[in-house]
């Protein structure tokens, strides 16, 4: 059956968009808050998931790191499991009706609500100066995902807000323009939604600290960088293996995590693995184990994509022709209710 179709009469699955940027390398916590999720539950529903290129400029790019990347990104995308027969997997900057869409977006969203976005809070006092791509970031995702009339939007809990932004977005352009979007719903995982940094388990992993020793684990290291991170993992002094609120004790709790989001075990259960483990350096071994199970097959299969460019972007290429199909007319219905012509 073709991707998006179903048995004819048949009710219409849940539409499904997410997105990952290509800047910066992919870690742990991008693949437990997001990638798992869209590959465990790729067969219901109807899927389309994107390399979002056009995001990553909004913070200043080398353009043949990105290139790198962006080919890389879809490549580990489809090594971590995603299939081209059950999803759509393209590049954003491919389907232009994306960027046309924002900007349509742009012209009924109101300054105030861009500018109380916490990651352009966070992002913009980190920058000597700051491009209005950033400050436009979440209209350009409600643009992705409004054209595709996405029921859920499954991500990790930092990505939450910008998805409330898209459903506002969307009702107010339903009130202004008459019901053209569903209302699309964040889906967040409940185990692995926010994983910490290894190095300071009090802040979020993270792409642009990926590069410091010790903060992430990223999906292509090597395995002997990935014992020796979970190894020097900060922990506490004391030696209680089981989830907690206390910030002392948030490095045992994020290591819990990280294996409780591979294993899709409950807390309960987690804690009776390690109820025969001796102290901390246990813990991390065990940890280490999961995390280079799942891992080992990921890097295989990406460097056996990567060897064949010339599929990849054959891949893309169908992708984004399958995207157009339902995004252009979303468009076109998005120009016809502003008022618009089309071209003949
Ligand atoms: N630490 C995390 N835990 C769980 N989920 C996470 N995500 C990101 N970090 C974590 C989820 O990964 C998806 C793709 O994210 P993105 O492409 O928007 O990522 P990003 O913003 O480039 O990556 P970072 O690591 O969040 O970058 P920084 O912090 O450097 O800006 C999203 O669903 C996101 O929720």
């Amino acid at each position: 059956m073709a991707v998006g179709s179903g048995p004819p009469g048949a009710p219409r699955r849940p539409r499904v968009f997410s997105g990952i940027q290509p800047s910066g390398d992919v870690h742990l916590g991008n693949y437990l808050g997001a990638i798992k999720r869209w590959v465990d539950g790729q067969r219901d529903k109807e899927n389309y998931f994107c390399v979002v290129d056009l995001h990553s400029l909004t913070v200043p790019q080398d353009p043949e790191t990105l290139r790198r990347q962006t080919r890389s990104l879809a490549a580990l995308l489809l090594a971590a499991g995603l299939d081209p027969a059950q999803c759509t997997l393209f590049v954003q900057s491919h389907v232009t009706a994306h960027a046309e869409a924002c900007w349509l977006l742009n012209c009924v969203t109101p300054l105030g609500w861009l500018h109380r976005m916490t990651q352009y809070k966070d992002r913009a006092a980190r920058q000597e100066s700051v491009g209005a791509g950033l400050l436009d970031y979440p209209v350009l995702m409600a643009a992705d995902i409004l054209l595709y009339d996405t029921d859920e939007v499954p991500v990790g809990e930092d990505q939450q807000q910008h998805v409330e932004l898209a459903r506002d977005i969307a009702e107010r352009w339903n009130r202004l323009h008459g019901e053209t979007f569903v209302l699309p719903t964040a889906v967040i995982p409940t185990a692995g939604a926010r994983v910490m940094g290894l190095d300071d388990p009090t802040a979020k992993m993270s792409k642009s600290q990926a590069h410091v020793p010790g903060h992430a684990i990223r999906l292509l290291d090597d395995p002997d960088v990935i014992r020796r991170a979970v190894s020097r993992a900060v922990t506490d002094s004391g030696n209680e293996i089981r989830f907690s609120d206390d910030p002392a004790r948030a490095g045992v709790t994020n290591l819990l995590g990280i294996y409780q989001a591979i294993t899709d075990k409950s807390e309960r259960s987690v804690q009776a693995d390690f109820a025969d483990a001796r102290g901390y350096g246990d813990l991390k071994r065990r940890v280490t184990d999961v995390i280079l199970g799942v891992l080992a097959p990921i890097r295989e299969r990406h460097a056996e994509l990567m060897a064949d460019p010339a599929e990849l972007d054959r891949l893309l290429a169908r992708g984004a022709e399958r995207a157009r199909a339902v995004a252009g007319p979303k468009l076109a219905e998005m120009k016809q209710r502003m008022g618009l012509i089309l071209p003949a």
